[in-house]
Parts: C-alpha cells; structure tokens; sequence
C-alpha cells in the first residue's frame, strides 16, 4: 500500500481529501500535513504534522523518514489574495511547486504527484464559452500567472525527468466543510453561510457573472479517479480542463430563495469582477471525460439543497 502525504490539509480542498484518502487506503496511510494545525478529524483520524512546505529541507527529511509514495500539494495563495501581495504570492506559489517537483525527481520512491492548476490560467483574450484545453492563455492575475507558470513546469518534469505529475484545472469549488479563503470564487460559498445566518448577501461580483463551478464531491471525486488512471491513458501533462457547472449569482439567489423565501441579496462588485470577467463562463472537458472517465454528478439544484442543511445542522439553526 502506498503512503500519501497531503500539503495543504487543513484547506478547502486537503480537509475533505484527507478523509476519502484515508477511508480508501487507511488511516495510518496518509499523512496530513499543514502549515497550521487542522480540524480535529483531520489531525486525530491518521498522522498528522505541522510541516512548510517552503521549507525544502524539512520536506524531503519527512518524505524519507514516513516513505512517501504519492504527494497532494495543495497549499496556495488564491486570486483575490495573491492580487493583494502579488510578489509574496508568486513567491509561495511557484517555489512550493518547486520544492515538490524536486523532491519527485530526486527521491525515487516518490511515484505519483499532483497538483491542483485552476481556470485562472486563462485570461481575457481565451474564447470564454466552452474553453477548449488548449486555448490561448494570457492570464491577468499573479495567481493564473502562477498557475500557468506551473503547468508548464509539471510538463517539463515529465517530458525531461519522467516525474509522474497530475493536474486538473478546477473551477470555483463548493463545499460547506472548510470555507475557502481569498478566491475569486469564494461567493459561492459564502452566500449560503449568509443566507442562513441573515438571510441578506452582499456579492462582491455581479448578478449575471457566469463561472464554472463543482460542487466538492465530485471535485474530490476526480482528483482520486485521475491519481488512479493508468498512467498510460494520460495524454495531458500540464493540466486537464474539467467543467462543472456554469452559474451565476443570480441564478444561486434564486434556487436558494426556493429553501429561504425572504432571501436577499445585493450586488456591489469589488476588484474581484475584473477578475471573474477575465475568466472561462464554461469549459470542455472532452479530454478528461475520454481519459480517465471524469464525470459530474452533482447540479445547482442538488448541490444546494445539501449546502443548506450542512450549513444548518454546522451552525446549529
Ligand atoms: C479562486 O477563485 O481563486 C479559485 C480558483 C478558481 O482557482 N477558487
């Protein structure tokens, strides 16, 4: 059985990773880590370490002292933060992909990586209904830069060194367990948090902004399924394109309102819709779907209804 280090665990994405991780290979298989402490589950289900990934020394002992097969490194800055610091942002970026894509090199019981790429790769000059994989891409943002600048090195590790490294573009994430921090995105998430704490939302985009989304199943689902896939079915070495849904802020007002009647919500765009702008309203995910057989269960309608009572049953109304 392999063992499998998560960076980022106590993140959006690494908090629910780490448990389907752990239930599909064991607990004492996947190694949590994070520049912070994690939620309980997290840090008392399975080893746990507070670990910087920056810090190349400290991560190459750890993945030779617990024999680390396969890497998650999911820690980043998102778009809207980056945006904040942009040098500090590139910074961290850029050298903790570094960082993991040398130690994949050099340590050869590393056989598997992944590392999470976005939407934010394309910019204002991409065709922005149904983006194909490969599209033209100018990104606007430090984060895309970041992201794209990373894609880049992901497919020279393994054109050059044969570092197995995998990659997915997400789109906005979903998902009630860990809130997001510092995205572009991020509204989709927060919305439903202030419709049931105040049934009033102040969006910082505005009310037809479209831009893929997928609820955190199926976001986790496909980050399984492509570690899984037989290498050789794997054409895309950068990063696969994978869909979602296309929703816009008005449309989430709506179909909560169905479940909260006196719902609000008012549109005050921030420096964030330049952003949102600059990006994909849907993608095409042929390639993932042909590959490694991605597939999306998940729709606004379902994917509400479950963030309304998680959120509830978490916030005790
Ligand atoms: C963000 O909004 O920055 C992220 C992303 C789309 O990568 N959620």
């Amino acid at each position: 059985m392999d063992n499998i280090m998560v960076i980022g665990a106590a993140g959006q994405i690494g908090s629910e990773l780490v448990v389907e991780l752990r239930m599909r290979y064991g607990g004492e298989h996947v190694f949590a880590t994070d520049i912070k402490q994690a939620p309980p589950d997290i840090m008392e289900g399975g080893p746990f370490q507070v670990l910087d990934v920056m810090d190349d020394k400290q991560l190459i002992h750890f993945i030779i002292r617990h024999k680390i097969n396969q890497i998650y490194h999911l820690a980043a800055v998102l778009s809207g933060n980056a945006e904040k610091l942009p040098t500090q942002a590139w910074k961290i970026n850029m050298d903790s992909l570094m960082n993991i894509l040398e130690v994949a090199k050099m340590v050869e019981e590393v056989k598997k990586v992944f590392w999470p790429s976005s939407i934010a790769v394309f910019g204002p000059t991409t065709i922005r209904r149904n983006t194909p994989q490969l599209a033209v891409m100018e990104p606007i943002t430090v984060y895309g830069i970041s992201k794209l600048a990373g894609e880049r090195w992901c497919d020279y590790y393994y054109n050059k060194f044969g570092v197995d490294v995998r990659s997915l573009r997400y789109p906005g994430l979903i998902s009630y367990k860990t809130e997001a921090g510092g995205g572009t995105t991020d509204y989709a998430v927060e919305i439903f948090y202030e419709a049931i704490r105040h049934a009033s939302y102040d969006c910082f985009l505005g009310e037809g902004t479209s831009l893929p989304m997928l609820f955190m199943p199926d976001a986790i689902k496909a980050t399984i399924q492509l570690m899984e896939a037989d290498r050789s079915r794997l054409t895309i070495h950068s990063s696969y394109n994978i869909g979602g849904m296309s929703i816009t802020p008005a449309q989430l007002h709506k179909e909560i309102q169905k479940q909260i009647p006196g719902f609000s919500i008012r549109y005050n765009p921030d420096f964030r819709q330049a952003i949102a702008d600059s990006w994909p309203q849907s993608v095409d995910d042929t390639i993932a779907r042909i590959d490694w057989g991605f597939e999306q269960k998940y729709d606004l309608e379902m994917m509400t209804k479950i963030m309304l009572n998680e959120i509830k049953n978490k916030l005790n109304t």
